[in-house]
């Protein structure tokens, strides 16, 4: 007998720690068990042949499902308020086990001109020699997406809050127009998190995230997720994960997004209040020339944001007065906040796009996609917030010396 329990209805922390689990089904075990094991063995001939026909329920291989990454999956569903979730390797592996599973050459994939650097590498230097046409727009401007959608157009792609300029773009308006002409939406959710923006509710068909970043939470795994309708998920389980990449989650890695997610609604709460701190500091700051973060009354789009995100989240850019130089030296004189890529970690973590995440792309690109030199990216970790501006404030005051 199954005791699962139905917490469709209950509240967002209440699903993010028991939904798709049951400790009296596992013998009372309060965590999920781990199931590390790659094969499934079958009672008979026959009952192997009819799950591999996907006539009969059950796993068989972990590389197309297993039971601890199952609910993981059952997990982030319910959370985006999606249908059916989907456990990848990392988030590249969401994001290119998508894009296999539905474009074929000859179609075109809209992006907004601002990604992360290794998806705009996929997008352009991948999928680009692969027939597929590749358009950017700046989706910050629906009108624009009027403009040249085509019935080549088979999916329109972005990230709100965009890598790493922070840009955001209307997520209601842009499924409003893309589903007039047919085409899906997917939208990259690893800066927002379901906890602040559920891109699914505004009207968009697939959600994507790195979970190595605030669904984590802690720094400690390489993980992604994908959310969609269940056919569409069972296409992408089926194609581009099964047999295209391959780039399917560990059972342990599924264990620590779950442990990660059980706490994100109270971390994005904390993270977003000290980045919002941390955010009105440095604008106020006379070494700092412009705060890139969409809780500032100052960003271009706060009225958007206020829209569409409960909250503002931990990221934010921004860039010196004194340019790429005074960015270099003020970051290396940092002590607490730690120079490293990734976001969403407990520990502040501060980046250089320009020599770092988006350093595949060349500079002609990078300006394209509004990444300048002299931008700095800063990742609000959980630290105790005065800590972490005095690690910036005496940063930014050792500037006089350099
Ligand atoms: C970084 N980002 O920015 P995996 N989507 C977004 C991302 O920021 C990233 C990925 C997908 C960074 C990594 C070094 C919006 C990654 C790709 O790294 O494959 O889990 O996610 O610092």
């Amino acid at each position: 007998m199954s005791h699962r329990r139905e917490t469709q209805d209950q509240g967002f922390a209440t699903r993010a720690i028991h939904e798709g689990y049951e400790p009296l089904d596992e013998q009372g075990a309060l965590t999920p068990p781990v199931h590390l094991t790659s094969t499934f063995a079958f009672e008979s001939v026959e009952q192997g042949a009819a799950r591999f026909a996907g006539e009969a329920p059950g796993h068989f291989y972990s590389r197309i499902s297993n039971p601890t990454v199952e609910i993981l999956e059952k997990r982030m569903a319910s959370l985006e308020g999606g249908e059916a979730g989907l456990a990848t390797a990392s988030g590249m592996g969401a994001i290119t086990a998508l894009m296999w599973s539905l474009l074929r050459p000859g179609d075109e994939l809209i992006t907004d001109n601002t990604l992360y650097g290794c998806t705009h590498a996929f997008f352009y230097h991948g999928l680009a020699e692969f027939g597929i046409h590749v358009r950017p727009v700046d989706l910050s401007d629906p009108a624009k997406l009027e403009a040249v959608i085509s019935d080549k157009t088979r999916l329109v792609y972005f990230e709100t809050p965009a890598n790493p300029t922070m840009r955001l773009v209307d997520i209601e308006a842009i499924s409003e127009i893309a589903h007039r002409h047919g085409v899906q939406v997917a939208v990259d959710n690893t800066y927002a998190t379901p906890a602040i923006t559920r891109p699914i509710e505004r009207g968009a068909d697939f959600v994507v995230h790195s979970a190595t970043k605030f669904l984590g939470g802690h720094g400690d795994l390489v993980a992604g997720i994908l959310v969609g309708s269940e056919a569409d998920m069972l296409k992408v389980r089926l194609t581009g994960l099964k047999d295209f990449t391959g780039a399917v989650m560990s059972p342990f890695t599924a264990f620590l997004v779950m442990r990660g997610i059980k706490t994100l609604e109270i971390r994005m709460a904390r993270q977003s209040a000290s980045a919002l701190e941390v955010a009105r500091w440095l604008e106020k700051h006379p070494k700092i020339k412009r705060v890139y973060y969409p809780g500032l009354e100052s960003f271009s789009q706060y009225q958007l944001a206020r829209r569409q995100m409960n909250d503002f989240g931990g990221v934010m850019a921004f860039d010196l007065t004194g340019g790429l130089e005074a960015a270099r030296q003020f970051m290396n004189h940092l002590t607490l906040i730690c120079r490293a890529v990734s976001l969403g970690d407990a520990e502040t973590l501060i980046q250089h796009p320009a020599s770092m995440t988006h350093s595949v792309l060349t500079p002609e690109e990078r300006a394209e996609h509004g990444v300048s030199d002299d931008l700095v990216r800063l990742s609000v970790g959980l630290e105790t917030v005065d800590d972490i501006l005095d690690d910036l404030s005496k940063a930014l005051d050792n500037l006089k010396e350099a």
